[in-house]
């Protein structure tokens, strides 16, 4: 494959596709400038003071970890003077974070996970940032309420998986492609190139230590599941869980799989695990976008109408015909 860059990449589909216009360019540009920001303070591990807990809790009451408090001020500082915004919300942060007023304002709103899969930072697991570009409403103030717009309202979407190599996985209406980090370089640059999920799979991704929690539905797909070749679906499965959402879904993307994080008895008070904004509705972005599926067990993660910026969530995604399985079992 001829190596082009991600900026070759972009203007590429702004002037021959109109895919995309010349801010949210500047944005995607922006962003991936942040997360190789990340990637060098990751990499840097034990050699600097970056691991561990940072004394403070998030809007989610989790302990935060120093990597999530700098991840997620490196995309704050990368973004908020370039023009392209008029606000930004974050796992990490309360409410929105206003365009200072020194600073030009876009039509973009920019909603991210700054590091996803904290709980892996200090095993040297693989983690991620994951992203969601929205445009706030006409003539509306970047409140909450102006991020409060389904899925389905998203320009592009994607994720930075910062594992053995770093990888830069970008959803826009034309498909979804990934670039390759290049370390002597710089650059990020073009690996893949509309990305497909396969339909069928042998590889499923939950948490079974909450096999006890989980609802009818999901409880009867994974016992089908593991009951491999004896059972209704006649065939052996595989199971992997990373507990990094970023790495199961890149997972899936690269070979086909289902992921599940339903919600169960231990989360049901608040929603479910994982929070519909800035994790369940870019990755059912990109899923959707791969030709794969995105549910809650009852509706299309992307027409979800969101209440509360910080809202939690039932997702299962990925292959097709699984998806498809689990909203039949979640029906009957
Ligand atoms: P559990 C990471 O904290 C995260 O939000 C997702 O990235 C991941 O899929 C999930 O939680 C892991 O949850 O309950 O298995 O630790």
């Amino acid at each position: 494959m001829r190596s082009i860059s991600l900026s070759r990449f972009l203007i590429e589909e702004q002037r021959e596709k109109q895919v995309i216009s010349s801010d949210l360019r500047l944005l995607i540009e922006v962003v991936a400038s942040a997360c190789k920001g990340i990637a060098l303070a990751i990499g840097k591990g034990g050699l600097a003071d970056v691991l561990g807990s940072a004394g403070s809790d998030n809007v989610q009451g989790e302990v935060q970890k120093k990597l999530d408090v700098i991840s997620n001020e490196i995309l704050l500082d990368a973004n908020e003077w370039g023009g392209h915004l008029a606000g930004m919300a974050s796992e990490e942060m309360e409410g929105p974070h206003a365009i200072p007023n020194r600073y030009p304002k876009g039509e973009y709103l920019l909603l991210f996970d700054p590091l996803d899969g904290s709980s892996n930072i200090d095993v040297n697991i693989s983690v991620g940032t994951i992203f969601s570009v929205l445009r706030c409403p006409e003539g509306k103030e970047p409140t909450e309420a102006a991020f409060l717009q389904p899925g389905t309202q998203q320009v592009c979407a994607g994720y930075t998986v910062y594992g053995p190599n770093t990888l830069l996985v970008l959803a826009l209406s034309d498909g979804v492609h990934a670039f390759t980090l290049n370390r002597e370089t710089g650059n990020f640059v073009l690996t893949q190139e509309n990305i497909q999920i396969p339909a069928e799979t042998r590889e499923f991704s939950i948490n079974t230590a909450n096999a006890r929690h989980w609802e009818a539905p999901v409880k009867r797909y994974i016992d089908e599941l593991q009951a491999g070749v004896d059972g209704p679906r006649a065939m052996d499965f595989n199971m992997r869980w990373v507990g990094s959402m970023v790495a199961d879904v890149h997972r899936i993307l690269a070979r086909g799989g289902v992921f599940l994080y339903p919600i169960d008895e231990k989360n049901r008070a608040q929603g479910g695990k994982l929070r519909l904004m800035y994790e369940a509705n870019p990755m059912a972005y990109v899923v959707e976008k791969a030709g794969g599926a995105a549910t809650d067990g009852y509706q299309r993660i992307l027409d979800l109408v969101p209440h509360r910026l910080h809202q939690r969530v039932a997702v299962m995604l990925g292959s097709k015909d699984e998806v498809e399985r689990l909203n039949r079992y979640h029906a009957e």
